[in-house]
Order: C-alpha cells, then structure tokens, then sequence
C-alpha cells in the first residue's frame, strides 16, 4: 500500500492527500514529528522535507513529484490537461500556489499564531508532551515574530489581490482551469487551508485562520469553493465546519 510521510498540518501534505483521494487510491499516513522525525525522513529520502511518498521500492519526495508519480500509476481522473495550452496554466498556477502563495499564507500563518495562543496550541503536534504544549501556550503574543521572516504590506496585499481574483473566478466556475478537476484547483485549495482550515483538519483549528484573510466578507466565495471541493474529496460533513 502507498505510504504517505507527512506533517498534520502541512499544505503540501494535503495537496498529496486531495490528489490521492482524487484518484481514489488507497493509502497510510505515518505522521511525522517536526524535528525528531526528521532524521527518519532523510534516511528515508536523503532530504528532510515532508510529504515523502513510499510506493513500493519507490521513495519520492516533493508534492509536485509525488503528483506526477501518482498521475502515471493511476492516470484517471486524469489532473492534468489533455491540451497543451490548458496543462500549461495547470502547471503556472500549481508553481505559483507552491511558491508565492505558499510563502506568503505561510507567514501570515506565524503571525497570527503569534498573537493567538489558542491557535498556537492547536498547531502543535498531537504527541507533544503536555508540560511543553502548556509552556507555548503561554509564551507572550510576538514570541513567534522573531523567529525569522515577516510578511510585508505589500506581500500581503498582493495575496489579498490574487485571492480576490480566484474569490471572482470561483464564483463564476467550480475549476481554475478547462472544465474538469485539475491540479491547479488542488494546489490552490490545499494552501487555502494555511488561511483558513478546512474541516479535515480536526474540530481545533477548522474555520479559524489568519484574521482579516478567513473572515474577509470578499473572499468567502473562494473558502466555500475549497470547502466544497474538500467534502468532494474527503466526504466531510460541511456541518462540522
Ligand atoms: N516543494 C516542497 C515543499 C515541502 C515543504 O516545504 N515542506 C515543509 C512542510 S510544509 C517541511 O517539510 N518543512 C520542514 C523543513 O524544511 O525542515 C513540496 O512541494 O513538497
């Protein structure tokens, strides 16, 4: 059976789950734990980063990759585009939620956690001791701001206008490209979740996110997409959002 290394709370770890779930593979998590479980992964795949896919023999690392390797052991639905001009958008949009949109999600993410100790807490992973787990919960708003970078006005008001744009295009089509599921909508909708969580991240964190982004009257459309698309795929009860 396919193997699926993982961080809970990794987009690029949904992405492979949605594109598995799309596929209706069947598959194991094993989750891993930052830090620690590290090691574990780099013997396994001689790099440190999650998702890691174990498909036999076969140990693939990258979600990019792991969707290429799962589209040839299991072409239907086909994600990518028959036609050329349609897989090359799939392809710009894949790259730039993995890239531009990651990043940016990703440190509006920290900062929010920062000044949020429930949010915090909820991020954590489940086999945290809880003496620990008790200590960052209450570690004063900031701690996480000085860790590294900051997101900028104008990095954020970029998203906001690219997100804004999908928010429009969602609301006319349920695909960001041709007229079927393609991985473009996956790669999006996956960083979505760093914004807002979706219902398959667990009664803790679904519907919260970064303030100001998850509860912006302009891009709800674009969240009731990626919520549509996840009780597609995951067969979640949008009740429990
Ligand atoms: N390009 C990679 C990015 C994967 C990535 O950034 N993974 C993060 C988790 S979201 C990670 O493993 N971070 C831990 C580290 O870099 O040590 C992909 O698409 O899979």
């Amino acid at each position: 059976m396919l193997e699926l290394h993982q961080f809970r709370h990794s987009a690029f770890c949904l992405k492979v789950r949605m594109v598995l779930q799309a596929k209706a593979l069947s598959y194991r998590v094993v989750e891993v734990t930052p830090g620690v479980g590290q090691l574990a992964v780099f013997r396994l795949s001689g790099q440190r980063q999650l998702p890691v896919l174990v498909d036999g023999d076969t140990v693939i690392a990258d979600s990019s990759a792991i969707a290429r390797h799962l589209e040839s052991v299991e072409p239907e639905p086909s994600l990518i585009p028959q036609d050329a001009r349609d897989a090359a958008q799939v392809h710009l949009i894949e790259d730039w939620a993995d890239t531009t949109l990651a990043h940016a999600a990703r440190l509006a993410l920290v900062q929010a956690a920062a000044s949020d100790p429930e949010l915090r807490v909820a991020l954590l992973p489940d086999d945290l001791p809880e003496p620990l787990r008790r200590t960052l919960a209450g570690l004063p708003g900031g701690w996480l701001q000085g860790l590294g970078e900051v997101l900028d006005q104008g990095e954020r008001a970029a998203m906001f206008t690219s997100l804004q744009r999908l928010a429009a295009a969602v609301e006319t089509t349920p695909w960001l490209v041709g007229d079927q599921l393609s991985m473009a909508d996956l790669a999006v909708a996956a960083q979505l979740s760093l914004l807002r969580f979706p219902a398959s991240s667990g009664d803790g964190l679904a519907g919260r996110g970064v303030p100001g982004l998850s509860d912006h009257p302009q891009l709800q459309p674009l969240f009731a997409w990626r919520d549509r698309l996840e009780t597609r795929l995951f067969q979640v009860d949008p009740a429990a959002v």
